[in-house]
């Protein structure tokens, strides 16, 4: 059976609880689309997001990874089409908040993701899901552990398939925070399951 690395976030600013976490201890253990789940939880911390990743991916040996982050705001699943090589953005959860830093030094300025986003967007739609491909992770730490993954995989494992998908929030963060849009968290786990079977195809 061939392993998928799947990964969420903890909470982070002021969203008291994260929807990628609960779905990730949820998925992980789980077979999907012929992958066995391994679920991890990331830092939301630019310090030590990256080499945590990788250390998950060396430990792991992964057939492909898939991170997961939420985007509050968002109205539809959205798989991302590309990272950039830049930290910017809010405070994270150390306190640091870097401007116009590069992840990499000596890094490509973008990596396009490996996963079949398209794919993953018909599958999703066909299931009555709303969803589209997002042109741009930002540059805080979804789009840094993107960023790291596909820079990983493309100096040392060019055939992992790597990417990022970013996910409204659930109802109950969406009642706590009270300004954001939200699913239910069943239609986010589908979601998701949803994107680990078009990979497989
Ligand atoms: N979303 C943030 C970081 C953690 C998360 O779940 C982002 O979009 O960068």
């Amino acid at each position: 059976m061939k392993k998928l690395l799947l990964t969420g976030f903890e909470p982070f600013l002021d969203f008291t609880v994260n929807p990628t976490m609960k779905i990730v201890e949820e998925l992980d253990g789980m077979e999907i689309g012929g992958y066995t789940i391994i679920g991890k939880i990331m830092p939301v911390d630019f310090g030590s997001s990256g080499a945590k990743l990788l250390s998950f991916i060396e430990k792991i040996k992964p057939d492909a990874v898939i991170s997961l982050g939420l985007a509050a705001g968002r109205y539809k699943m959205t798989p991302e089409r590309i990272a950039i090589n830049f930290k910017d953005g809010p405070v994270d959860n150390e306190g640091y908040k870097p401007v116009d830093e590069p992840i990499k030094e000596e890094g490509e300025p973008g990596y396009l993701s490996t996963l079949p986003i398209r794919k993953m967007v018909e599958r999703l739609i066909e299931n009555n899901l709303p969803a589209e491909i997002s042109n741009t992770a930002g540059a805080y730490l979804c789009n840094n552990v993107m960023y790291e993954g596909l820079h990983y995989a493309k100096t040392r494992n060019p055939g992992m398939p790597s990417g990022f998908l970013h996910i409204p929030a659930s109802h109950e963060l969406a009642i706590q925070h009270g300004r954001i849009p939200s699913w239910s968290h069943d239609d986010l786990v589908l979601g998701v399951r949803i994107c680990i079977e078009a990979l497989s195809e």
